[in-house]
């Protein structure tokens, strides 16, 4: 048995933290990149520095002057890539990005009821995180945008098997089927998923989206084509919904997303 009684677990702390030996802190990622309007900067704040406790109130507060779409995209979303900026200088690790993640979720469930629904449906949207990857963040933005645009939203959630997006989609015929990969070792699904549905006759968009794929890469599958940013969706959709098929988008691309 080790006896740690006489350890000093405070020095061993200081040795292995790589935030001292870094001069990226928390705060100095803040002053760069948090948004000056104190309102959504309060919000991002929250999941800046997990206060999952805090963001209810916060995102309560931003509804009452700011529309719901701003309070996640330059709020919630902005505090998120600040995370990720910290992550990515070994400040912060997978603990603190779950919390963040889990700040972020509540907020963004939070905003999402003051987006109108109900309205009547422009068309239908499968979405899914691809198989064998966990990050949805960016999917669930995506999912909140389509619906506050109109479209109704089949949302699979993550890690979803090739075989299920292909039976789901052959079930519900959607206008357009959508896939999320953060990860390098994931985005070899979409491929795969597209040729199936190709097998089976079926001739809608796929679209391949998340840090993972670039445009080369959504464009080099049949079926396949690519959305950058959450918000480039519904203007995409529309453009299916008004008869482009896949070899359209690709061809018109750069203008349909151009207005961002
Ligand atoms: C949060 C996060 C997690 C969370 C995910 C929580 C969740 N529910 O999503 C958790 C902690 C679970 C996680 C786990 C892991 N992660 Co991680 N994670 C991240 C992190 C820090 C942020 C991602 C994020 O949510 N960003 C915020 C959102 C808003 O941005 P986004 O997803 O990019 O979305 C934007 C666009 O991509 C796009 N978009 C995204 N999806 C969609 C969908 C549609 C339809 C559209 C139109 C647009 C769109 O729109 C959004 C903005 O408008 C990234 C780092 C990074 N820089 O991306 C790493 C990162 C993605 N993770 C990574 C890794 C390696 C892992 C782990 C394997 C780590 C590990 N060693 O265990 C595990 C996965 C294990 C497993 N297989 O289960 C790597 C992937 C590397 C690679 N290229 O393959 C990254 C890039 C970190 C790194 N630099 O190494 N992670």
């Amino acid at each position: 048995m080790i006896d740690y009684k006489g350890v000093d677990f405070g020095k061993i702390l200081k040795r292995y933290d790589i935030g001292s030996q870094n001069e990226t802190t928390p705060e100095s990622v803040a002053k760069k990149m948090l948004p000056s309007d104190p309102v959504f900067k309060k919000v991002a704040e929250c999941v800046l520095y997990m206060k999952f406790k805090d963001v209810g109130p916060a995102v309560a507060e931003a509804l009452k002057s700011k529309p719901a779409l701003d309070v996640i995209n330059d709020g919630l979303v902005v505090g998120m890539e600040c995370v990720a900026k910290l992550y990515a200088e070994h400040i912060y690790y997978l603990p603190e990005i779950m919390m963040a993640a889990k700040t972020m979720e509540i907020g963004i469930a939070l905003a999402e009821k003051q987006i109108p629904g109900g309205r009547e449906t422009k068309g239908l949207v499968v979405m899914h995180a691809a198989e064998g990857d966990p990050h949805d963040i960016g999917k669930n933005i995506a999912a909140v945008m389509l619906r506050s645009s109109g479209y109704s939203v089949i949302d699979m959630g993550k890690d979803v098997a090739v075989n299920d997006v292909v039976d789901e989609v052959v079930k519900s015929k959607p206008m357009l089927v959508t896939g999320t990969a953060l990860m390098t070792t994931t985005m070899t699904a979409f491929p795969r998923a597209a040729e199936i549905l190709r097998g089976k006759g079926i001739d809608i968009p796929f679209m391949a989206a998340g840090g993972a794929v670039n445009r080369d890469f959504a464009e080099s599958f049949d079926l396949g084509i690519y959305s950058e940013k959450a918000p480039q969706t519904p203007p995409i959709a529309d453009k299916i919904k008004a008869g482009y098929d896949w070899r359209k988008v690709r061809e018109e691309w750069d203008s349909i997303v151009g207005g961002e």
